[in-house]
């Protein structure tokens, strides 16, 4: 009962192309590849079977495209049905299986105008092109073998990259070393279970004692693999989404009013009235190249109203969720009722309103003094908030980094190489193991989307945006 065991552990979704014939492209797909708007330029592509003939119906220039030379712009214009001007273009041809998408391609760089670049796509729609989903020309270079699932993924990490370290992180996972150690870590559960098989397939007696402890540090070696690539999922977070810091405290404290000091404008509504902030308010900020989500939150006091005590619970629960937690009190004023000072990790106290006199009763409270007003106190703040981000080893600095797809992935195979070593030291026949082992095989195959393709499909590419 040998099962395919192959090594070739790189991301072709042979199987699927033989097997899944409706997943293979037969419609050609066109697009506005860049985003809406007003500018020089904009890309209309065409993908699939019929892309140069359809290029060839709207296009008019000196030579037609399929005479083209491939990835070489040509000048001409494109036309309506009826035969009038759209526009002056450049019209490139890449002829598969050498373009993005591994079809034949057509890149058509037209004017930025809202209209014309509909008009271009209008024109692609009427000679036979359909209008192509978010991601479908990647999800098409993912079908097409032209890259893996991690590398399909990194081109959205890519274009939503906010911090340089991030960038990096997506370049590196776009040049595939992500897919490379999956698929090394593929590559050895490959070789366990042929060898696990085949004591199934020729042994009578299963695994003798000695062999067991050689197959128990293989598998031990893969499960360290796995681990390892599981413990960068916080990084990845942090990457693709920030530090989540949540500023907290009584009412009128100056929150909102730090919240638009670190942001650089006035984000916030900042008054003298007490529950001015109802509702959570996030925005990013580039802290010196870390990527940080800042929550404002609703004051903390007894409230009669609804809609502030729905505020309240919600600042509750942000915290539960929070890196660090920043609780800014009003130094002019005496602590407020529910006031302690949290020693944990992840808090900070700041004492704002350094320019107003100092109530007596924080006199012996050491925390950070700063004034939202005249700034005073904020870059040590800044200081001391990347240094608590670094001490709680929340500050990438590595970046391989999974997303939280792979880390459910990478879980699952985890959870099935426990599940074999059990197994194993329990001396349970080689079957056992082996289903173990198929499953983990299986689970660490979905990460660059060597198996259970279909399913994912949608929920990777879905995040695209239209054109990519
Ligand atoms: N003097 C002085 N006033 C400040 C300082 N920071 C904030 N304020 C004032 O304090 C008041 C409350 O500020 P907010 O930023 O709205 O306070 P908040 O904590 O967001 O309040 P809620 O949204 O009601 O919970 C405003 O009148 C601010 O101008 C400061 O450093 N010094
Ligand atoms: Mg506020």
């Amino acid at each position: 009962m040998h099962r395919s065991l192959e090594g070739s552990a790189l991301v072709r979704p042979t199987s699927l192309a033989k097997d899944d014939s409706h997943l293979i492209a037969t419609e050609t797909i066109a697009a506005i590849s860049t985003p809406a708007g007003e500018g020089a330029i904009a890309l209309v592509r065409i993908s699939g079977p019929n892309a140069i003939p359809i290029a060839d119906k709207i296009f008019r220039g000196k030579e037609a495209p399929p005479e083209f030379a491939s990835h070489v712009q040509h000048l001409g214009e494109v036309v309506s049905e009826s035969g009038d001007l759209i526009d002056q273009v450049m019209m490139s041809i890449h002829r598969a299986p050498a373009s993005y998408t591994g079809e034949d391609l057509v890149e058509i760089s037209c004017h930025g105008g809202t209209l014309v670049t509909a008009k271009v796509l209008e024109a692609c729609l009427r000679t036979g092109a359909r209008n192509a989903r978010p991601g479908e020309f990647t999800e098409r270079a993912f079908l097409n073998g032209k890259m893996d699932l991690t590398q399909a993924e990194a081109v959205i990490d890519l274009i939503r990259a906010r911090t340089d370290l991030a960038l990096r992180s997506a370049t590196e996972q776009l040049e595939g070393k992500l897919g490379e150690k999956i698929a090394s870590t593929r590559r050895s559960l490959v070789d366990l279970l042929a060898h696990i098989e085949a004591s199934i397939d020729f042994s009578e007696e299963g695994i003798a004692p000695d062999e067991g402890d050689s197959l128990r540090a293989r598998l031990d070696s893969v499960r360290q693999q796995i681990a390892a690539l599981l413990a960068t999922a916080d990084h990845g977070r942090i990457l693709r989404d920030g530090v989540r810091i949540v500023i907290y405290g009584a009412t009128n404290a100056g929150k909102s009013s730090l919240l638009n000091r670190l942001l650089g404008y006035e984000r916030v509504i900042v008054s003298d009235t007490h529950g001015t902030t109802r509702d959570t308010i996030e925005e990013t900020v580039n802290l010196r190249g870390v990527p940080v989500r800042l929550l404002d939150t609703a004051g903390l006091r007894t409230s009669t109203s609804d809609i502030e005590r729905e505020g309240i619970a919600r600042t509750e629960r942000w915290l539960q969720k929070a890196d660090l937690r920043l609780h800014i009190v009003d130094r002019n004023a005496p602590p407020p009722g529910h006031f302690e000072q949290n020693a944990n990790g992840n808090e900070l106290l700041v004492l704002n309103k350094s320019d107003l006199s100092e109530h007596p009763e924080w006199k012996n409270t050491n925390a950070l003094r700063v004034s939202c007003v005249t700034g005073d106190g904020l870059g040590d703040l800044e200081n001391e908030i990347l240094s608590r981000i670094s001490k709680q080893n929340l500050r990438p600095e590595n970046a391989l980094a999974i997303n939280m797809r792979h880390r459910d992935c990478l879980r699952r195979a985890l959870e099935a190489c426990d599940r074999a070593r059990k197994a194993l030291d329990e001396a349970f026949s080689p079957e056992y193991l082996s289903v173990d082992l198929n499953e983990a095989l299986e689970a660490v195959g979905e990460v660059i989307g060597e198996v259970g393709v279909e399913q994912i499909l949608d929920s990777v590419f879905g995040q695209f945006c239209i054109g990519k």
